[in-house]
């Protein structure tokens, strides 16, 4: 068995990024540098046609898409808790999971990516403004859910809402949210960030937990 994990530095790549080394998992990390523009060299569109990360290779089959990717590893390896096993702590998980990825991840894309969505300059600012304010309100309700964590946000182990909500988090620093106005979060994303296996994916990506700075209105 072989698994390729191709990431980007500070990208949602690093989800599955850390739940691999979380896992125990033997993979062959690939970074690819976004701002090189190297998701959309020949070699990477060979791989993904899309020009996304991230992408896990296992042995020859191709997996796109973090939700995907994140149940394909669960069913390898049930033990590594990437998600709770069944019954309705696996549905939540999953519903928390599905809306991190459909919903507060693309927001977050209107923020840091306005010009995917219109050429005209003063729109692109607009659509910024806008999202930024969506993005404030999703990672409210993220904190409301970290609040009650029990410890972890996927439940008794860390696993997949963790490793996505450090990611969110650490993201509202760019959109000028300071990540300690959302202290349960806040907390979370750090102890999540200590464990050792994750402090792998961190160090590999060389990541700045909080980046924030303020950004003018
Ligand atoms: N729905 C996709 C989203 C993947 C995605 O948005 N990847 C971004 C990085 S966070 C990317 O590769 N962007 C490169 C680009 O748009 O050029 C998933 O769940 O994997």
């Amino acid at each position: 068995m072989s698994l390729k994990l191709y990431f980007a530095p500070g990208a949602c790549s690093f989800v599955p990024h850390s739940l691999l080394e979380l896992s125990g998992l033997t993979f062959e990390p690939h970074s690819v540098k976004l701002h090189k523009n190297e998701q959309r060299s020949p070699e990477y569109l060979a791989i993904n046609p899309r020009g996304q990360v991230p992408v896990l290779v296992d042995d020859d089959e191709v997996i796109t898409q973090i939700v995907a990717i994140l149940l394909h590893l669960d069913a390898k390896l049930p033990e590594a808790g990437i998600l709770p096993a069944s019954g309705l702590a696996r549905t939540r998980a999953l519903q928390t999971l599905t809306w991190m990825n459909n919903t507060v991840h693309p927001t977050f894309t209107h923020v840091f990516m306005p010009h995917k969505f219109t050429d005209d300059e003063a729109a692109q600012q607009a659509i910024r403004a806008h999202a930024t304010q969506s993005y404030r309100g999703l990672l409210g309700e993220i904190e409301a859910q970290a609040e009650k964590a029990q410890p972890w946000l996927t439940g008794e182990r860390p696993g997949a809402l963790d490793a996505y909500a450090l990611t969110l988090l650490r993201w509202g620093g760019f959109a000028g949210i300071d990540p300690t106005t959302l202290p349960a979060t806040w907390a979370l994303a750090q102890r999540y960030a200590a464990l050792p296996a994750v402090a792998r994916a961190i160090e590999r990506e060389r990541l700045v937990l909080n980046i924030y700075k303020p950004r003018p209105a």
